[in-house]
């Protein structure tokens, strides 16, 4: 197996350590830092994905993942920054008023990044004035909003409606999601995209900027 291929084993398995030490070893042998994103710590992130949407991993290992690609990417990191490499587009992502819940907005994060995209994460308990001052800021491709209480959705409708009122929602793509969301509720409140997971939602994002 080439040393890529290795990578993206072994971000899959979760191993920090050779994880990083790998990236070194393919940068000291001239492997351009956006082949190694894209063809070791991306590529294994990807599969994993797939297999996370197949219910053949969970979330334990999906966050055991990441935390090797993150140790992959740190790596990299200064090459990332001062080499020519791109982010396919910037999303701003929340859990909306009201709701503490984060770990599946960290795994859909978790799959934007894998997937290539810059993510400025608002954090929970995000309210609609916060999400349009971060839209206005950081002028993403897409707003990404996670509700996990049915007492909280309806917040995703009022973080559009506030855009609609500053003029700015013909600006981003919105797309939301959360256990209690539904491709119905979605259209109700005038989301742009709903995906009922992470994988799905990074594939949705990435239709958006092709
Ligand atoms: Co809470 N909680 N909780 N809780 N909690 C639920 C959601 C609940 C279903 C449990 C239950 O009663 N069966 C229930 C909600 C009931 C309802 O509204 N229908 C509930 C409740 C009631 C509460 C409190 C009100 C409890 C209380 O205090 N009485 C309270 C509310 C606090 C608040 O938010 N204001 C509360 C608190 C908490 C904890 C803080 C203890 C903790 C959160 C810790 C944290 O997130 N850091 C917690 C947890 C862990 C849960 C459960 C057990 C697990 C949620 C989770 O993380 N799942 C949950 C019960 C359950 O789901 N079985 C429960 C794993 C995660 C990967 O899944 O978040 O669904 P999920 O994300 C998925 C998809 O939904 C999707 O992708 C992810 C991965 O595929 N997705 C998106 C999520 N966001 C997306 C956005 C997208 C696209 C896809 O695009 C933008």
């Amino acid at each position: 197996m080439s040393v890529l291929s290795d990578i993206a084993d072994l971000v899959q398995k979760g191993k920090a350590q050779e994880v990083a030490d790998l990236v070194a070893q393919a940068l000291d042998e001239g492997t351009p830092p956006q082949q190694i994103l894209d063809d070791g710590l991306l590529k294994g992130m990807g599969e994993l994905g797939v297999r996370f949407k197949n219910n053949e991993v969970f979330v334990p290992e999906v966050l055991i993942a990441a935390r090797a690609l993150n140790k992959g990417t740190d790596v990299l990191k200064a090459r990332l920054v001062d080499g020519d490499i791109k982010a396919i587009g910037r999303v701003v992502i929340a859990t909306v008023a009201g709701d503490l819940h984060d770990i599946g907005k960290n795994l859909v994060k978790l799959m934007l990044e894998g997937a290539g995209f810059e993510v400025v994460d608002l954090g929970t308990d995000v309210a609609p004035d916060k999400v349009v001052e971060a839209v206005k800021e950081h002028k993403p491709d897409v707003l990404a909003l996670s509700a996990l209480l049915t007492t909280t959705m309806s917040a995703q409708g009022d973080a559009i409606k506030a855009l609609n009122e500053a003029g700015i929602r013909d600006q981003v793509k919105v797309m939301v999601g959360g256990a209690p969301v539904t491709e119905a509720f979605a259209k109700e409140v005038g989301a742009d995209a709903y995906s009922e997971d992470a994988s799905g939602a990074a594939e949705i994002a990435k239709s958006f900027v092709q």
